[in-house]
């Protein structure tokens, strides 16, 4: 992509209203814009970031088994009658009642959308277990919409929802979601802590949120240190194998740390003074187990293997799509901006021309443009006429981890610049190498 044909409405001035670096960086960056409290436009850079986080989700799904599909936004209240939620959800749900007169509702969740599907095609134990997820706007009408895409009214979310004839059988679809989880966000480099929290409207007693520790976070939360020295990696995963994942969700669950919801005095008292950690985190999943509630409120049965119908036990998983994108920012960024991790960068490396209008500036840059792309990346190309601190100022605002700088006196000995963003450290390198240390870098993540 060249910048002078690319739509980056980026701000000089910092945006008043924004109160955590984030939103502020989202705004400034020409990412989102608001269009009422707490519901925002995804301007091309913001929804390029947004495409790759859920290309991320969906990979991780599909290795994990699970099956994508969609569901409508605009939900019947009668299913939310079944399940008594209708009434119970309360004020976060926005309303609505089309010309006949029918109430109807802004999906903030859809268990029970998806227990209808269920109960209608689903007859025998055979057919699970069964996991169906989709990525799909959701809408809470929160009291205090706020920080940017933080807590939106209006959010991107991935939920799943699985099926299952045991209740075995339903916490290995716990433990599943857990491992694919963990792999999700490390994968857009972050560290997203298991923690052990609160239900809420969704119910059940089992549940975990997955919190990224950053002092702007919502939650308060309490863990012992050495839950941040785990790392997922790259293991191998089954995902059938029950005493794998059950193994891993050990690993990760077995320490303390915890929402303040759960918070437990006495217990956090028996670890060691100097690993008690107090903090604040972001929330950007969670997962579920609730057994039958849903089934049961909405006759969602199968026939088990005596020939008995049973009500099928049931979770659903959620990771905050959009919430992501502020999180990773707060995660990773400094004074000049945004520091995107290469798996979610919306280009892979910036080119910025020193010297536009120059013919051999101009065309090792396009040279550049053309290896890159041939080599399997997206460059954005800084093809403006402007001062080169203009340029960098954007290149480091938006974040791009890698940035190619190309002008005359580098020319002249063969080489370009190539500058992590990061670090700030730079190197000369002749063009092609630029290119070719470039996709080592890339390799296993475009
Ligand atoms: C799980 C999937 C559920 O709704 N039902 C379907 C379950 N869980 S949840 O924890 O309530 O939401 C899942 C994730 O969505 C994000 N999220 C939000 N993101 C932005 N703005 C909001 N107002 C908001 N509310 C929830 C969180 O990341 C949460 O973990």
């Amino acid at each position: 992509m060249r910048l002078t044909r690319y739509f980056l409405p980026v701000l000089k001035e910092n945006p008043s209203e924004a109160q955590i670096v984030s939103h502020r960086l989202m705004l400034r960056a020409g990412m989102i814009k608001q269009a009422a409290a707490g519901i925002y436009s995804w301007l091309p850079l913001g929804f390029k970031v947004l495409r790759r986080i859920e290309d991320i989700v969906h990979e991780e799904q599909a290795r994990a088994g699970h099956l994508a599909m969609q569901m409508p936004t605009i939900q019947s209240a009668d299913l939310w009658r079944e399940s008594g939620r209708y009434d119970a959800y309360g004020e976060e749900m926005l309303r609505i009642k089309d010309r006949g007169g029918r109430d109807m509702l802004f999906t903030p969740t859809a268990e029970e959308l998806v227990t209808d599907i269920f109960r209608a095609h689903v007859g025998s134990y055979r057919d699970l277990p069964l996991t169906m997820y989709q990525i799909q706007w959701k809408f809470r009408d929160e009291i205090r919409p706020r920080f940017g895409v933080m807590r939106g009214r209006e959010f991107l979310m991935k939920d799943g929802y699985n099926f299952d004839l045991t209740k075995e059988d339903a916490l290995h679809a716990y433990n599943r979601h857990l491992v694919s989880y963990l792999r999700t966000y490390e994968r857009m480099g972050l560290q997203a802590i298991p923690m052990r929290a609160d239900s809420g409207p969704i119910g059940g007693d089992d549940t975990h949120e997955f919190l990224v520790l950053a002092e702007t976070g919502e939650s308060e939360v309490f863990y012992d240190s050495a839950v941040t020295d785990l790392t997922f990696g790259d293991r191998d995963i089954d995902y059938d194998d029950k005493a794998q994942c059950a193994a891993i969700m050990e690993e990760f669950t077995r320490l303390y740390a915890r929402t303040d919801e759960t918070h437990d005095a006495a217990l956090f008292d028996q670890i060691p003074q100097e690993r008690r950690r107090t903090a604040r985190g972001i929330e950007v999943g969670q997962i579920f187990y609730f057994g039958t509630k849903y089934s049961d409120a909405m006759g969602a049965t199968v026939q088990g293997p005596d020939g008995k119908s049973v009500p099928v036990h049931m979770g659903s998983h959620g990771i905050g799509v959009s919430r992501l994108l502020g999180a990773i920012i707060e995660a990773s960024h400094d004074d000049k901006g945004i520091i995107w991790p290469e798996g979610v960068t919306p280009f892979h490396a910036g080119i910025v021309n020193l010297k536009q209008g120059d013919a051999e500036a101009d065309a090792a840059c396009e040279a550049l443009y053309a290896d890159l792309v041939a080599a399997g990346l997206e460059p954005l190309y800084d093809d403006r006429d402007e001062r080169a601190g203009g340029k960098f100022a954007t290149m480091d605002l938006i974040g791009l981890p890698w940035r190619l700088t190309v002008g005359p006196r580098g020319l002249k000995n063969g080489v370009v610049e190539l500058t992590s963003r990061r670090t700030g450290e730079s190197e000369e390198l002749p063009p092609a190498a630029a290119v070719a240390r470039l996709s080592d870098i890339y390799k296993g993540i475009v």
